[in-house]
């Protein structure tokens, strides 16, 4: 494999589902750090060099660079037992990721970032006024996974794969967003799982 290159913010789950990823599977990877908050991924150097989206994660692959942390994770996990080989259970992993990103990640996430690290007193008018939205959203989407996590162990496949990895990363920091996850008992049960297992890294290790 060509050389690694994380470019991330160490605040983002999102960057944290790459890095967990690469743990899991024994990969070294540099790493690069931006702040987000400062409008480092938003210079012109980075929007013609790294990513045109001006956001991180971005895996960069030797001389290429791939933005999209469900993408990274992918890359990094071509062929391992963290990707289903059976049709079925393949895109079922994939419904997960693509549900995190639509119904959770932009719910979840963004509550936290709103919350915990500009703070409320920061935030405009707009983002404001859209907290309740994000928070009823926020408590359909762990309600959703709880309903799941009562029937399974784990996301698909019947073990533990990239989905799991791509739900982590946001729920277990759900609380700095202001989601209160006891009401939530099968995902806790589940984030403890997660957690236990060998190779297993926290957000800021
Ligand atoms: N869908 C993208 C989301 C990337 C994203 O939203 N990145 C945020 C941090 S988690 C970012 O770079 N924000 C800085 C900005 O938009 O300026 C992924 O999964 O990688």
């Amino acid at each position: 494999m060509s050389a690694l290159i994380l470019h991330e913010d160490p605040v983002s789950g999102n960057c944290y589902k790459i890095r967990l990823t690469a743990a899991h599977l024994g990969i070294p990877i540099e790493r690069r750090a931006y702040d987000i908050r400062r409008g480092e991924t938003r210079t012109a150097a980075f929007l013609t060099r790294v990513n045109a989206n001006g956001r991180i994660p971005v895996l960069q692959v030797g001389d290429d660079y791939l933005p999209e942390s469900a993408a990274a994770c992918i890359y990094l996990a071509h062929g391992s037992a963290l990707i289903p080989h059976d049709r079925f259970d393949h895109a079922d992993m994939l419904r997960w990721m693509f549900w995190e990103q639509y119904n959770h990640e932009p719910n979840v996430a963004t509550l936290r970032f709103w919350r915990a690290l500009i703070g409320e007193a920061h935030l405009t008018e707009a983002q404001r006024a859209a907290l309740p939205a994000k928070e009823a959203a926020g408590h359909e989407a762990l309600k959703l996974m709880d309903e799941h996590l009562q029937r399974a162990e784990w996301f698909a496949a019947g073990r533990f794969t990239l989905a799991d990895i791509a739900l982590y990363a946001y729920t277990h920091v759900a609380g700095e967003g202001g989601l209160n996850l006891s009401h939530y008992p099968a995902v806790e049960a589940w984030l403890a799982r997660v957690a236990a297992l060998p190779g297993h890294i926290a957000m800021d290790g």
